[in-house]
């Protein structure tokens, strides 16, 4: 069997750091080597975050966790979900109308967003030492845009190109974690004034912090850790919904407010 080499990897980072910056969608890095594992794939994730931090003059701001739910992790023959990292020049506020021309074909999702004041460092991170580290909750809204044609990919490409994240906004009002239960908090997704989705913290693997347990574990496997100041997407609650110039959506929970977006061609 072939093996994954350096330059190959080094060739697939630059492919989708092109694909992104052009909006241009490209076909499946495993059409071309089915034998790619998650291990290479997290390794390309990391060049291609390293070539972005360079090209883009950005730095790492968080992380995202990625298939979280039940019915995305079957539809993917999957049992675990993903991770990718958040970069500064992600971030989307409030207020700003965001045009959709550097997207290629992007949705958004609800999600709930942990902003840490502590280094949370493995082995062994639990849901509690996670709720621990958190400054504070807040809604979110992630913005993915796979740089895969029609959204088309397996598990090793979607982690390859970071977890098809694209863009993130989220509150800026603080709610403690223990002001909430967050298994229970409930959430309303809408766009434009109907509703998409409705759905519970628990929909996140359980408990939205035993996902960002999960990944925090993965990432002192390969010598990382969330850090002081991190803002961590712990994972979509609901179906992604595709976005067209024009489009408002707005995300409400239960005891930590909401959130709004409009897009523009
Ligand atoms: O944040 C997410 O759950 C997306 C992960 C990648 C899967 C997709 O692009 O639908
Ligand atoms: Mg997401």
């Amino acid at each position: 069997m072939k093996s994954v080499t350096a330059e190959w990897m080094d060739q697939v980072a630059e492919e989708l750091f092109e694909a992104e910056r052009q909006a241009q969608e490209v076909d499946k890095m495993t059409a071309r080597f089915p034998q790619l594992q998650a291990e290479n794939a997290y390794e390309i994730q990391r060049k291609l975050i390293k070539i972005k931090e360079e090209r883009e003059q950005t730095r790492r701001s968080g992380y995202k966790l990625g298939l979280t739910s039940r019915a995305k992790q079957e539809m993917m023959g999957v049992h675990e979900p993903t991770y990718g990292v958040l970069l500064e020049n992600m971030q989307l506020f409030e207020g700003e109308q965001v045009s959709i021309i550097p997207f290629i074909h992007a949705k958004i999702e609800p999600e709930i967003a942990f902003v840490f004041d502590k280094e949370v460092k493995g082995p062994a991170i639990t849901t509690a030492a996670i709720l621990d580290a958190t400054a504070y909750i807040a809604p979110a809204m992630e913005v993915i845009d796979s740089r895969y044609r029609n959204f088309n990919f397996t598990l090793a490409d979607v982690i390859a190109d970071n977890s098809s994240s694209s863009r993130y906004i989220f509150g800026e009002k603080l709610y403690r974690t223990n002001e909430v239960d967050l298994r229970l908090m409930g959430m309303v997704f809408k766009k434009n004034g109907e509703i998409e989705s409705t759905s519970a913290g628990a929909s996140v693997m359980g408990h939205p912090a035993r996902a960002v347990a999960w990944m925090a574990n993965k990432l002192t496997a390969t010598g990382q850790s969330i850090q002081p100041g991190d803002v961590v997407l712990s994972g979509a609650l609901a179906g992604a919904v595709t976005i067209a110039p024009g489009d408002h959506f707005s995300v409400q929970f239960d005891g930590i407010g909401s959130l709004d977006i409009t897009f523009k061609e």
